[in-house]
């Protein structure tokens, strides 16, 4: 590959990328930022990240290394004389990765849904992301960091949801701060580091974002799904954009209307049940 040592492939909204935003700017690598359109994937995206086809990638040297947190552990062992990342105790180094994937594993669908998700559902989601963040606190306790004095690897894994904090306690109507105040404090410390500080956007500038893809992607239809039981309408359909893509009433049409670049959905047929898994919900609803 011509041009720059290091490139990123990356979205500005996304928390994935932010991480490894932060990671480069600790260690204060140059590298050439390129934005990508996650619609309409470039074809350096899919020849780089093949498999899940997502950003961030980061290509170096002309070879791509996918998903946030190991890219994060790839920048530390690569420019390791600046800033180090990963604890150089090997037990503390399990323990930063086991808190990293704790955050992988929990937070990104837990905060989606006490924002997104309705009524007695999204009482019981903030409820449930509340208890992931105490402990997540509790992990953090009186120290400044989640491993100790330093700023690091496990930091940054859930240093960047603290810009969508916002989003979600706005749509969710309630306050992250008020339950969990030393996790707040923690994530004030970090956004005091100017890596941090100058990566994260403003959480306005989320809020707008979400606020404008969330309407582009016809959300207003989600009310009419959430007392979903499968086949009660008259058939489904498949919204893309403002667009209605395609109307149905048999599962096999409708699969093949999935055909259409529809990368987040995910469908499955049972014994003639249909299953939505919830990240359909903003592009369906009954006609
Ligand atoms: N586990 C991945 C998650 C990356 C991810 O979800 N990226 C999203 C943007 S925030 C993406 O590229 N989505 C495109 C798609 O799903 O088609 C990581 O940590 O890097």
């Amino acid at each position: 590959m011509v041009g720059s040592e290091v490139i990123l492939l990356d979205f500005w909204p996304s928390m994935f990328g932010m991480r490894v935003r932060i990671a480069l700017a600790e260690k204060g690598i140059e590298y050439d930022y390129k934005e990508q359109d996650l619609p309409d994937k470039s074809t350096l995206l899919l020849e780089m990240n093949p498999v899940h086809k997502k950003i961030p990638v980061l290509i170096h040297k002309g070879k791509p290394i996918n998903e946030s947190c190991i890219i994060v552990q790839y920048i530390d062992e690569t420019w390791k004389d600046k800033s180090p990342l990963m604890p150089s105790d090997p037990y503390t180094r399990a323990q930063a990765r086991f808190w990293a994937d704790y955050v992988d594993k929990k937070v990104y669908d837990a905060l989606k849904k006490s924002g997104t998700l309705k009524g007695e559902q999204q009482e019981k989601a903030k409820k449930e992301f509340i208890e992931i963040l105490k402990v997540l606190e509790g992990q953090i306790g009186e120290k400044p960091y989640f491993m100790g004095e330093s700023f690091g690897y496990a930091d940054i894994a859930l240093v960047t949801f603290y810009c969508w904090f916002y989003t979600f306690e706005t749509l969710g109507n309630y306050s992250i701060e008020k339950e969990c105040p030393k996790l707040i404090a923690w994530a004030k410390r970090c956004m005091q580091r100017e890596s941090v500080s100058k990566t994260l956007p403003d959480s306005k500038k989320i809020y707008e974002f979400f606020m404008e893809m969330r309407s582009k992607l016809g959300h207003d239809h989600i009310q009419k799904v959430e007392d979903f039981s499968p086949f009660r309408g008259r058939g489904v359909f498949l919204k893309h954009g403002r667009e209605l893509v395609s109307g149905s009433s048999g599962r096999w049409k409708f699969h093949a209307a999935l055909g259409i670049k529809m990368s987040s959905m995910v469908l499955r047929f049972g014994l003639g049940v249909l299953f939505l898994d919830e990240t359909c919900l903003p592009n369906l609803g009954f006609i």
